[in-house]
């Protein structure tokens, strides 16, 4: 196992890391930026370096200082969390050729996986269902319109260089292709600095569910069952959960076995997530690969009883995957309290918590590093805390994520709790019948 990990991350995710790092008695390295000075993370690691200013852009996305904080440190592994650099291929490779381990899969395959096409182009020949399209990138109209002729309108232009719903457009018809292509090229280019589309039917309805997969360094592969992340905003997640309510044994089976041939194809190593879409005959499709750990990852560890991030440490280190089958029972729903106010369209609301006192219980999980009287700086994401629950059932779930939300009391700034108050009431969401589409369609109604 390491002797010492940096956690290249700030927030819940640095705290959660650095409480396992800690049952291994792994020492640890936090890294923070000047608007970090009194986060939990800068208190909490063994030692603390300030790599910059307050803008993610000058400290927690500067390569050189990172490396040099885990030079001075003495540090033998990195782990990047979510965001910042977690899917930073040249990062990885840095990395390596420092002589530390990047806890996380090789650069080649944080690559692959970033160019869309490529990735799709991958699990197509590895097995993996992909949604009809063109096969890689589409350069012109005339193209464009033969593919689109074959498939079918509605298609969807997508961005290579893009993923989680950037550098997106929806064709419904050939009159509006021309038009179509020229701006998503251009929007692709502003971007990402890099303009190649590539095409796909369009799919109505779906629903965003994922597969939890880990490879270890000895070739084994195994699959943590689903997340559903349907309950999305303009590609935010704010509410997962596991099982899916659509997902049946052999729906789980069929998508696990797709997941890890597609693992098994390229030799994954570490954690990763498959994204798929499933369509209202719920059929599903292959739609992206995320090569780190996810912000829902407790949803699944609450089901399986693992603790990924354990997991993570454990293969980065060269350890076998457990031999055991993955057995999940129960069901857990996370929702994200975020510092921003549904009231105003989900304006950031960062500022001073002035009293904060979070549910606890059985089967409630709260991860989160704010407490009162931190202030909520407006330099980064605005997750504040992960409010996780666990019950036997579905509704179980459901209204016990309904009574933590009532205990959950922030004050100071203004937070996603009262919307996830009124889902938690939705007889659509109770219902489990519900696609990408809901929060578009979901009325929030002020309360006073
Ligand atoms: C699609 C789609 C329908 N058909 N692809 C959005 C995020 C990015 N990863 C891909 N996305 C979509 N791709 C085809 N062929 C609909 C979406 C989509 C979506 C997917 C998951 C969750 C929320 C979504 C919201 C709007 C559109």
């Amino acid at each position: 196992m390491f002797n010492k990990v940096l956690i290249a991350n700030r927030g819940e995710i640095a705290l959660r890391i650095i409480r396992v790092c800690k049952q291994f008695g792994i020492k640890t390295v936090a890294v923070y930026s000047q608007a970090d000075r009194d986060a939990l993370h800068v208190r909490f690691a063994d030692e603390a370096v300030c790599i910059g200013p307050p803008p993610g852009k000058e400290s927690y996305l500067k390569i050189p200082r990172i490396i040099a904080a885990a030079e001075i440190t003495n540090a033998d592994a990195i782990h990047p969390g979510y965001g910042f650099l977690a899917e930073n291929a040249r990062f990885a490779e840095i990395c390596t050729t420092s002589g530390i381990k990047f806890i996380g899969p090789t650069p080649e395959m944080i690559n692959t996986m970033g160019d869309k096409a490529l990735a799709k182009e991958t699990m197509k020949k590895a097995g993996v269902p992909v949604v009809p399209g063109s096969d890689g990138v589409v350069k012109d109209l005339a193209r464009a319109i033969e593919i689109a002729k074959t498939i079918g309108f509605p298609i969807i232009l997508k961005a290579v260089a893009g993923g989680g719903g950037r550098g997106m457009r929806i064709v419904r018809e050939e009159s509006d292709l021309e038009n179509a292509l020229q701006t998503a090229q251009h929007e692709a280019e502003q971007g990402f600095n890099n303009p190649d589309l590539y095409i796909e039917k369009y799919i109505e309805q779906p629903r965003h569910i994922e597969i939890q997969v880990f490879g270890d360094q000895h070739g084994n592969f195994v699959h943590f069952g689903e997340r559903d992340c349907s309950i999305q905003r303009r590609h935010q997640k704010l509410i997962e959960e596991a099982p899916s309510p659509v997902v049946d044994d052999e729906l789980r089976q069929k998508m696990g076995e797709a997941a890890i041939k597609g693992c098994q194809s390229v030799q994954y190593d570490g954690a990763g997530t498959i994204e798929f879409l499933v369509d209202t005959d719920r059929h599903f499709y292959f739609m992206e690969m995320n090569t780190r750990i996810q912000v829902e990852h407790p949803v699944t560890e609450e089901v399986t009883g693992h603790d990924l991030i354990k997991l993570q440490l454990r293969v980065a280190a060269g350890e076998k995957l457990p031999r055991r089958k993955i057995k999940a029972e129960g069901h857990a729903i996370e929702c994200r309290i975020n510092s921003e106010d549904p009231y105003t369209n989900f304006r950031p609301s960062p500022g001073k918590i002035t009293d904060f006192h979070m549910p606890g219980g059985f089967g409630v999980r709260v991860d989160t590093h704010a407490y009162a009287g931190y202030v909520v700086p407006p330099y980064y994401d605005s997750l504040i805390a992960k409010l996780v629950v666990f019950a036997q059932t579905r509704d179980g779930a459901i209204n016990k994520m309904a009574s933590a939300l009532e205990e959950f009391t922030v004050e100071g700034i203004k937070t996603t709790i009262p919307f996830h108050r009124q889902v938690m009431k939705d007889p659509r969401f109770r219902s489990g019948k519900f696609d990408t589409g809901f929060l578009d369609s979901f009325q929030f109604i002020p309360e006073d």
